[in-house]
């Protein structure tokens, strides 16, 4: 008797969404993040396109080849703008420090490519509106990473916020404490440290830590209208990676300061790398007439959640893991009370942007350059108001 040869199952199919070939510029930490969003994105969410790692670029070419074999990326370059002006490159994913976004992306319009830039959009205000007018009359599909609002706890603030459950908001306070850069010994310039110069970084924990509170308050709560600031450098003079010398450092080491919503609350927000004991303790809280939400990224899976309008006996504040089918994104993941981390903060990010490329314009739920220049005119000001010690009005993006 003839054997039977098994049914072949067909591995594409014609609804098979069309690769998105992203060129990624950077292959330090963020590179790593962004990266692995690129692996599993398309595994997790069906959107009509499908993120390829196409090709990476960096300088060393030793870090380059590492991370490639790492990645399963086929192709590298050494010199971004031949990443930029390749034929087989769809979209640029900027992983580089804070000085070079802006020619990078303003390169990349003119190569027509898509831009995933990573956060903060520039060093300053001036070169973000370069950078927003070139993506916006090219009408190229941008995404600036301000990763935390992916996460399911924060989405489910936003969503909770949104439906004006809360009532008239009063407060919004945030943290983003750090602790890394108290030795003296730290040089600044060069793999991470660039973030301690000031010419390659912009700022300090204001651009680098106090950007992501500032986005994700503008996205929950509104527009900022108002800042009053203090910052402070506590160590004034580091060896520079580059010249082997002491040069004076120029970042705002810590950065507190007071801020107005337009729909009136008012804000408290603080961030420092000098709290001792602190790695990465971004934590918000937003208080209103019936409600009050918090959110601490040690426990990032959780929402706290305190209802004034349960019977007096039984008022307290709740804890809501996000791990269930109907909390945002978690269902596409794995079972009900199984967490997710980080990383997938970055998938989401990614899965929004390439939903949005078949979506309508007022269904996008990630924020693209003019979100991000917002973010930086609140940034600018509040280095203003520290230096002028006064009050500064924030312009609207
Ligand atoms: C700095 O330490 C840093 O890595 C930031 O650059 C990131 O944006 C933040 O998410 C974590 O901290």
């Amino acid at each position: 008797m003839a054997k039977k040869s098994p049914t072949a199952i067909p591995m594409i199919t014609s609804d098979e969404p069309r690769p998105l070939r992203i060129g990624l510029i950077g292959y330090g930490f963020m590179g790593r993040a962004h990266a692995n969003a690129i692996h599993q994105a398309g595994h997790f969410f069906k959107t009509g396109r499908r993120p390829v790692l196409q090709a990476v670029c960096g300088r060393n070419e030793g870090n380059l080849v590492e991370f490639a074999k790492a990645w399963q990326v086929k192709s590298c370059e050494t010199d971004w703008r031949k990443l930029v002006a390749r034929a087989d490159i769809d979209a640029v994913d900027i992983c580089t420090p804070n000085d070079s976004h802006m020619e990078i992306a303003l390169a990349c319009v003119r190569h027509g490519k898509m831009i995933l830039c990573e956060k903060p959009l520039a060093l300053n205000g001036s070169q973000g509106e370069k950078m927003v007018h070139a993506v916006e009359k090219s009408k190229l599909p941008n995404l600036v990473w301000y990763n935390y609002r992916f996460l399911p706890a924060v989405s489910l603030a936003k969503n909770i916020v949104s439906s004006g459950e809360l009532g008239k908001v009063f407060h919004y306070r945030a943290n983003f404490l750090q602790d890394w850069t108290i030795s003296a010994e730290l040089p600044q310039g060069g793999a991470g440290l660039w973030r301690l110069d000031a010419a390659v970084a912009g700022s300090g924990v204001t651009g680098d830590l106090l950007a992501h509170c500032i986005d994700t308050a503008r996205w929950i709560n509104g527009e900022i209208v108002s800042v009053a600031a203090m910052t402070e450098t506590f160590i004034k003079e580091r060896v520079h990676t580059a010249t082997g010398k002491k040069q004076a450092v120029k970042i705002d080491d810590a950065c507190a300061f007071l801020a107005r919503f337009e729909n009136g609350s008012m804000a408290v927000f603080e961030s420092t790398r000098y709290a001792r004991g602190h790695k990465a303790l971004y934590t918000f809280e937003i208080n209103g007439e019936r409600k009050s939400l918090a959110w601490d990224l040690h426990d990032l899976n959780r929402l706290s959640y305190f209802d004034h309008g349960v019977p007096s006996d039984r008022r307290g504040w709740s804890s809501i893991h996000c791990t269930d089918g109907d909390h945002p994104y978690a269902g596409k993941w794995w079972v009900p009370g199984l967490g997710l981390g980080y990383e997938h903060s970055f998938v989401h990010a990614l899965y929004e942007f390439l939903r949005s490329l078949d979506a309508p314009k007022s269904e996008r739920r990630y924020p693209d350059f003019r979100h991000a220049l917002g973010t930086q005119y609140v940034c600018d000001a509040v280095l203003a108001a520290a230096r002028t010690g006064k009050w500064v009005e924030v312009k609207q993006a």
